[in-house]
């Protein structure tokens, strides 16, 4: 029952059907499925699958639009039935996609779980310009950042912001992810953490404030 619901979650993402993304996801509720594995196993799979038909010209940009329209939908319902873990404070995270990149979609599912982990995000949203990061972690003595990138050319831009917040001397520790990053390369350009996906990077963000890494 559960893997018929998350195809028809996956299906309704991939073709961009909103209305069945949204009775797929009244389902997952109905049934008592847990919801982050709703949009991880529905929802993420879906743009998964798009990525690879993009990459192979099946697809074009307008499918993925409409597709990560349909993804929205879904984690509109979904998002409020996702487990807490009763804590707050875990910590504040200054979050977003770094300058040039406008990949929004896995910035949004860190967010989601960091925000139902405890933690105060303070979205920047994407195309971030460095300074950004570094003013607003001084304005709200965040205890971390948190940057995503989704290309190989805007991950670039990750190595400054790192540097600059190194001479800034403020005290938040810096998190990177998104798809073409790697543990290699945080610690090339010397990020404090580095997490592959939503769930690592709770795991990750939380040891960072800890003092653990
Ligand atoms: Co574009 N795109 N795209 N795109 N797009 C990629 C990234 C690309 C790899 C496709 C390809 O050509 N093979 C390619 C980049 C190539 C490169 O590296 N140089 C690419 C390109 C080239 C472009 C354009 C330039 C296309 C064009 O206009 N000609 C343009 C870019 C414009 C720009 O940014 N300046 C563009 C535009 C778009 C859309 C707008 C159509 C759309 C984005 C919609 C949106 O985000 N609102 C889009 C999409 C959807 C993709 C693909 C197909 C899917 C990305 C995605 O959403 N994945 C992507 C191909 C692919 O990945 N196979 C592609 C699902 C998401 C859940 O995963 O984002 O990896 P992900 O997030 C994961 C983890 O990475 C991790 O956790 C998340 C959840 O588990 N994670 C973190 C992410 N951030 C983290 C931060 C953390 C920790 C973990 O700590 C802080």
């Amino acid at each position: 029952m559960e893997e018929e619901i998350f195809k028809m979650l996956t299906d309704a993402v991939l073709s961009g059907n909103v209305k069945l993304a949204i009775k797929a996801s009244n389902k997952v509720i109905e049934e008592n499925i847990d919801a982050y594995e709703a949009i991880m196993k529905g929802c993420a799979e879906a743009m998964r699958i798009a990525g690879e038909k993009f990459e192979k010209h099946e697809i074009y940009v307008p499918e993925l639009l409409i597709s990560a329209r349909a993804m929205n939908s879904a984690i509109d319902i979904l998002k409020p039935h996702m487990k807490t873990e009763m804590q707050t404070n875990s910590g504040k995270i200054v979050l977003g996609v770094v300058e040039g990149d406008i990949h929004d979609i896995g910035k949004n599912l860190v967010k989601l779980m960091l925000e139902t982990s405890g933690f105060e995000v303070i979205d920047l949203g994407k195309d971030v310009p460095v300074d950004t990061f570094i003013e607003k972690a001084k304005e709200v003595d965040a205890d971390l950042i948190g940057l995503s990138a989704l290309m190989t050319t805007s991950m670039q831009t990750m190595e400054q912001i790192v540097k600059k917040a190194k001479e800034s001397n403020i005290r938040a520790k810096i998190l990177i992810g998104g798809a073409p990053v790697s543990k290699d390369f945080a610690e090339k350009i010397q990020a404090d953490g580095y997490a592959a996906d939503a769930v690592e990077a709770v795991k990750v963000a939380k040891e960072l404030i800890r003092g653990e890494r």
